[in-house]
């Protein structure tokens, strides 16, 4: 038992044992605004005891490609117990001519494309939403950037012949479904399925997926919500329509009109959840540090999904005034790009604010866009700090 696992069996144990106290719960899940931290292996945040969910502290957001051991996991489920490279097929079916299944090594066969992807969970910021929504209750860091490779889906379709009542793909994975509740089935439109970037990846930066990224193979559909990149995957199935199923609806999805916070939503007022918001987080200092006046660099991370970062800007005075941050070199069509804005501080107390603007024309807004799932929080990002 690596020692992930065996924190993880340790701390579920102690939950166990004095009977799942919600308090402990509780504890554990806001545990990065609190003073009292969970850490896991590497530093990683533990979200949650039922299944692994790590959290990327923002302190490590500070290389363009995320090392695999500091991604962020996100498991609605158990991971699969049991994966043998040999045992593993992938089968293709549904509205196609030519249905097939493949093992890893005939997979390995497709041409092999390579995407640098930030992957972000819709979920990332819920606990910063006001009132607060139920639901792992992430702080910042669902959100990493890797190099993605493996075959084009597209290529994979092309060989089963998809018939033209074919509109939908739907990822199946292999993990392990607890109880009653509905497997992690969705699916994505074959527009973008069809998309030259959207791939079956077996690689992330450069190495064979890990077991909590999905080995051997996941959807990596970039610029969308994680929740598109189905991991562990063994079905690709094409439908003549939307998959029905709890996370497609209800889960996943937006409502159409922006309402009060606290409101409820009708289903028919919303839409699934697809490509990324603009966004940007700090990633120092730190909320709540305390500096030396002098140079100081306010530095972090913007990413807008299927769009690019045009500008990222940072506000020493709460958000009165604005100034350029620089943009850092490294860049990538679905990628992060890093930033940073060289300050001359002086003693006080600050509130530094980022916020990043896209080639849409999207800014970040200074209030979050409140929903009853805590879906897709972008609001301008904010820490306090104090300089001696
Ligand atoms: N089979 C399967 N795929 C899945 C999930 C899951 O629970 N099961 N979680 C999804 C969600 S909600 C997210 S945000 C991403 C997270 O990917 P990561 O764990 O590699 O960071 O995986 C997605 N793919
Ligand atoms: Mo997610």
């Amino acid at each position: 038992m690596n020692s992930r696992r065996y924190f993880m069996k340790q701390m579920s144990g102690a939950a166990l044992a004095i009977g799942a106290s919600p308090s402990l719960l509780s504890w554990a899940s806001t545990a990065q605004s609190g003073s009292i931290d969970v850490p896991g292996e590497d530093g990683m945040i533990v979200r949650s005891f039922r299944f692994v969910d790590l959290e990327t502290p923002v302190e490590y957001f500070n290389t363009w490609l995320t090392p695999v051991p500091h991604f962020f996991v996100r498991n609605h489920m158990h991971e699969p117990s049991e994966l043998s490279r040999d045992d593993w097929r992938l089968t293709v079916g549904g509205e196609v001519e030519k249905p097939f299944t493949l093992t890893l090594s005939e997979l390995s066969k497709f041409e092999t494309h390579s995407v640098v992807n930030t992957l972000e969970c819709a979920g990332n910021g819920r606990s910063l939403h006001r009132p607060q929504v139920p639901g792992i209750q992430w702080g910042k860091g669902a959100v990493s950037t890797a190099r993605f490779s493996g075959p084009r889906l597209r290529d994979v379709l092309r060989r089963a012949e998809v018939k033209s009542t074919g509109k939908h793909i739907m990822f199946r994975g292999l993990d392990e479904v607890p109880g009653k509740v509905p497997p992690f089935i969705r699916s994505i439109p074959i527009e973008k399925a069809l998309d030259a970037d959207t791939l079956v990846a077996t690689h992330m930066n450069g190495t064979p997926l890990t077991k909590h990224h999905g080995f051997p193979a996941r959807a990596l559909v970039p610029g969308w919500i994680g929740a598109a990149s189905c991991k562990w995957l063994t079905e690709i199935k094409v439908l003549d329509s939307e998959f029905a199923g709890n996370f497609m609806s209800p889960a996943y999805r937006f409502p159409n009109q922006p309402g009060k916070p606290g409101d409820a939503v009708k289903p028919e007022d919303t839409h699934p959840l697809t490509a990324l918001s603009v966004k940007s987080v700090i990633s120092g200092p730190l909320d709540g540090a305390s500096l030396k006046s002098g140079r100081v660099a306010v530095h972090g991370a913007a990413w807008a999904g299927e769009a690019d970062v045009v500008k990222v800007e940072v506000s020493t005075d709460g958000g009165k005034s604005w100034n350029p941050a620089a943009l850092g070199h490294d860049q990538a069509h679905y990628a992060w790009r890093l930033w940073s804005y060289e300050w001359k501080a002086r003693s006080g107390d600050y509130n530094i604010l980022s916020r990043a603007t896209d080639s849409l024309g999207r800014t970040q807004p200074a209030a979050p866009v409140w929903n009853p799932s805590g879906y897709l929080y972008n609001a301008a990002d904010q820490v306090k700090i104090h300089v001696a």
